[in-house]
């Protein structure tokens, strides 16, 4: 299997996070989704990354429905709770994190990294004091409720709310942030349990 897209990509690294979980073999290769080429909406209608290229030369978009797809061809370990009320928990929190999540705090990763690396512009650092203002502590207040009390994880074991989730988190690190542990101290406690799992080294952007 291919893994098509940009390593500091959160949702490339749900993927990538996944197969190093699950012990797959598999091969990256550095795609950044700009500007949205032929070839690239050849692989994914909506010119995103992840794509997965399975063997069979097909391309699967999406990071949720490749995640899924990799539980399906590798059960075990699984990232996807049993108990139905726990899966669908689960699969909640992995699209709050995709969506509302993502929303809250990518200006800053957006600001501090794509535009001068990927677009050779300089960062808006109003734009990234007004997101650490407002949108981000609002969504980590919430996540915060979420968090286990003392170690463990979000939904028992160790699961795909937990890769989706941190696979965000990471990018405020990378953008120069961190997660205040006098205001969030279960998510920073959880966050550094998380990033130290090999799966978490090897899918961090060198
Ligand atoms: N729901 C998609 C979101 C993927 C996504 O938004 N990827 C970003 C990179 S972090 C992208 O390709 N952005 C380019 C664009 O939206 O044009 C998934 O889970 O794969």
């Amino acid at each position: 299997m291919i893994v098509h897209g940009a390593r500091p990509s959160p949702f490339v690294r749900k993927v990538l996070v996944t197969l190093e979980e699950k012990g797959l073999p598999y091969e990256q290769i550095e795609l950044v989704p700009i500007p949205k080429t032929p070839e690239l909406l050849a692989m994914h209608p909506l010119g995103k990354i992840p794509v997965l290229e399975l063997d069979d030369g097909t391309f699967m978009p999406d990071s949720s429905v490749i995640c899924l797809y990799l539980e399906r061809v590798a059960p075990s370990p699984s990232l996807y709770p049993v108990d139905p009320a726990a899966y669908a928990r689960a699969l909640f929190l992995e699209e709050w994190s995709d969506t509302q999540l993502m929303d809250a705090i990518s200006p800053v990763f957006f600001e501090r990294f794509v535009k001068p690396r990927v677009l050779g512009q300089e960062p808006d650092e109003a734009h990234v004091a007004a997101t650490l203002a407002g949108p981000a502590p609002e969504a980590l207040a919430w996540l915060e409720k979420q968090m286990p009390s003392e170690g463990g994880w979000l939904v028992g074991a160790f699961s795909i709310a937990d890769v989706a989730i941190a696979s965000q988190l990471t990018n405020l690190v990378i953008a120069g942030e961190s997660i205040d542990a006098t205001r969030w101290p279960r998510t920073a406690a959880w966050l550094a349990r998380t990033i130290r799992r090999p799966s978490f080294e090897k899918a961090m952007p060198g």
